[in-house]
């Protein structure tokens, strides 16, 4: 059966304040720990997806390019998961356009699957609650089960398929932001699945890691609550570095800092000592997230041009969750 009523799903990327790093299940994608992130408006991505008879096999083209089968299979997931709650055997082709700025290398996995998982399902005529998109986005990777939402989202990390999704938590409506400085656009040399399953299995530090995540998050919800711009900032901050930590005690050890983050992470602690309210946060790559307040960051990106040019610099505010575009 072909269903096709097609349209454009939106989905924003997001970045997590307390980090998702290490998996009960890889194949269900059930992380480790709950992980707490913040929707931004400057990176999304669109997709479209068409189930059509006369196709093959599935299809998948981003910004115009027909990617390799290596790169559908993630995708081929969320598809198959769609395809058996809509009873059907039905190809599909997607297609993505990823806004991201030219130099940023940041093309992310969280905006990609959970836009795909809203449009897929869309386009079956499936009509899922909030909490089944993000259960379906997960499957495809374990940082899109946040983007379905918007502002502060928690990905409670569950025990079962059914258990473990997000949840709205603030929606940011406040004075917070954040500001990318793009050090680098190369591709990794550690894939975060990879790098999270090397340190899950070798690092002395993990354990350390899960067993302090609790207090972080619960601070981390306090600051939120009390609209704490700067301390939001500072317990991001110390959750990155220990995440960041539990890599350089891995067999063999490795890490994504490169001397461009180095010279960013300066310069984050430069404008602190300055008194701007700014920490930063570092993710599965060299590019370097300040988090402060969103009317600071004008002045902060005016600052950072002394020592990155234009390019290397996004302001993100927050940003708002999956969204069906009935125009485009
Ligand atoms: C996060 N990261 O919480 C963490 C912090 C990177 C560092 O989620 O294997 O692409 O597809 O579930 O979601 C990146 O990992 O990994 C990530 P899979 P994903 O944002």
């Amino acid at each position: 059966m072909t269903k096709t009523n097609p349209k454009w799903v939106r989905a924003y990327t997001n970045i997590a304040l307390i980090k998702y790093w290490g998996k009960e299940n890889d194949e269900l994608k059930i992380p480790n720990n709950n992980s707490l992130s913040l929707t931004l408006d400057a990176f999304y991505t669109d997709t479209q997806v068409i189930f059509d008879e006369p196709l093959s096999s599935d299809e998948l083209v981003i910004d115009g390019e027909k990617q390799t089968p290596a790169a559908l299979k993630k995708a081929q997931i969320v598809l198959d998961l769609v395809r058996e709650k809509a009873k059907m055997t039905t190809p599909a082709k997607i297609e993505s356009i990823n806004h991201v700025p030219t130099a940023a290398g940041l093309a992310s996995s969280a905006s990609g699957l959970a836009a795909l998982a809203g449009a897929a399902s869309q386009s079956a005529g499936l009509n899922l609650t909030k909490k089944e998109l993000s259960i379906l986005a997960r499957r495809g990777s374990g940082s899109a089960s946040r983007s379905i939402y918007g502002g502060f989202v928690e990905w409670e990390k569950g025990s079962s398929d059914d258990t473990s999704f997000a949840k709205a938590v603030d929606d940011a409506a406040w004075d917070i932001g954040m500001l990318f400085i793009i050090v680098d656009d190369k591709k990794k040399d550690v894939s975060s699945s990879k790098g999270m399953e090397r340190t899950v299995e070798t690092s002395p530090f993990y354990q350390v890691w899960l067993d302090t995540l609790d207090e972080d998050l619960q601070a981390m919800k306090k600051a939120i609550k009390t609209q704490d711009a700067f301390e939001v900032g500072a317990i991001a901050e110390r959750n990155a570095l220990k995440m960041h930590a539990t890599n350089l005690g891995a067999k063999p050890p490795f890490t994504y800092w490169t001397p461009g983050s180095l010279r960013a992470i300066d310069a984050v602690q430069k404008l602190r000592n300055e008194g701007y309210s700014v920490h930063f946060t570092m993710d599965a790559g060299p590019n370097v997230k300040l988090i402060g307040k969103a009317s600071e960051l004008d002045e902060i990106k005016a600052k950072l041009l002394d020592q990155f040019s234009n390019d290397q610099l996004v302001i993100a505010k927050p940003g708002p969750g999956l969204q069906i575009l009935d125009d485009k």
